[in-house]
């Protein structure tokens, strides 16, 4: 099949799930190309069946807000022609699903006719999306998809009841992990790095977003050190950044603190750790949580949105109301006081995440894709 994917390039989220399903496709011999308007985070090579294909938008002086869904669809109308694709697989509603319309429509006008996949990750149903501003935009979009998947039931449950228009059936698909690529084995050397005196390391890995209560974080922390020596790693960055510096200088934690910044592939550091922490207002999915798993690392997260379906209570790790840091806490320290309890902690986390392997899902997709293909044809 050809293939062009639609999506964000950001570190985490919809994008890595986006670049890796592209990946994996063109590894199995369908020809991909991904349309956005920089080299997707994780597309750190271009094998024989990957294009890159980029949007240009104009800063013509008039506009304050340049029109990139205008752009994108231009740009989808002319990669869908001249490399004769087959379908458009668009990740992340906003704006990216009406783009795809738009390029449909032009495209039909001209007598070719192309299906295109639309798959909610997240903020689009339950932060952004949920505007409503964006309401009948999004709803339209959702319902001209020729299919709409989900990452978890949550989401879908999220899309019926924050748009009570959308009348599309809604297929979940879970997001995945190449089990293979999180094979590191424990690095003794840079685990010292971080932790000279054999401390636990706790890690989080997100976008520093608010929706992420990085704060939640530091205070889980701040309460298992007093009771287990630890160390705690930061990966990525975002809007917070500048709270969470301040919160660490008033809890006294700095100096157990490593903030490291946007990772690309955080298989390496991740495998490093004892723990991860995700205490998330929402989730769709958690997908940081899921490769926190498959680098055998237990998850102590919320239990919102579609986090139940990733991280199981009492075998991959514990769950905890929002908010509640007590819990979070009390449920890190008995995960991590003694070394048997922790291994068994760590062997659930991996069986829970090899259910997630890229081998089981990307089936799944080729044959909605083959569904979608067929359908359009008749
Ligand atoms: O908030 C983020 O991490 C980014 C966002 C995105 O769409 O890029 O993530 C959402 O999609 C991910 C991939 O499907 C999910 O794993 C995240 O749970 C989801 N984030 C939220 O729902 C807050």
């Amino acid at each position: 099949m050809k293939i062009g994917i639609v999506c964000y390039l950001t570190f985490g989220g919809s994008g890595v799930v986006a670049t890796e399903l592209g990946k994996a496709l063109a590894d199995k011999g369908h020809q991909v190309h991904f349309i956005t308007y920089s080299p997707p985070v994780r597309l750190d090579f271009l094998s024989g069946n990957l294009f890159y294909h980029e949007v240009s938008v104009s800063d013509y002086p008039l506009f304050e807000y340049p029109p990139y869904e205008l752009v994108l669809s231009s740009k989808l109308v002319d990669v869908v022609k001249y490399e004769k694709l087959d379908l458009l697989h668009v990740h992340y509603a906003i704006p990216h699903a009406s783009a795809a319309y738009m390029a449909k429509q032009i495209l039909a006008s001209q007598g070719i006719h192309v299906p295109f996949i639309t798959t909610l990750h997240g903020t689009d149903i339950t932060l952004v999306g949920k505007d409503p501003s964006f309401e009948p935009a999004i709803t339209f979009a959702i319902n001209q998809s020729d299919a709409v998947t989900a990452v978890s039931q949550s989401l879908k449950d999220d899309t019926y009841t924050n748009f009570p228009n959308v009348k599309s059936e809604i297929k979940v698909i879970p997001n995945f992990i190449c089990l293979e690529d999180y094979n590191f084995q424990q690095g003794k050397c840079q685990k010292k790095m971080y932790a000279p005196y054999g401390e636990k390391v706790l890690i989080h890995v997100s976008n520093f977003r608010k929706v992420k209560r990085v704060d939640d974080v530091l205070r889980v922390f701040d309460k298992v050190r007093k009771e287990v020596p630890a160390k705690l790693i930061l990966v990525g960055d975002g809007p917070e950044r500048g709270n969470i510096e301040k919160l660490c200088r008033e809890l006294d934690t700095c100096n157990d603190i490593k903030s490291l910044g946007k990772i690309v592939n955080p298989e390496q550091i991740l495998s490093i750790a004892d723990l991860f922490l995700l205490p998330s207002e929402t989730e769709s999915f958690g997908l940081a949580a899921l490769e926190a798993m498959a680098s055998k690392v237990p998850v102590i997260s919320t239990n919102s949105g579609g986090l139940p379906e990733v991280n199981v209570n009492g075998v991959s790790g514990y769950m905890s109301n929002v908010g509640d840091v007590d819990d979070m806490a009390k449920n890190a320290i008995h995960i991590l006081k003694d070394d048997a309890t922790l291994n068994q902690f760590k062997t659930n986390a991996f069986r829970q995440a090899s259910k997630f392997d890229i081998a089981k899902i990307l089936p799944v997709y080729e044959e909605l894709y083959r569904q979608v293909i067929e359908k359009n044809r008749v």
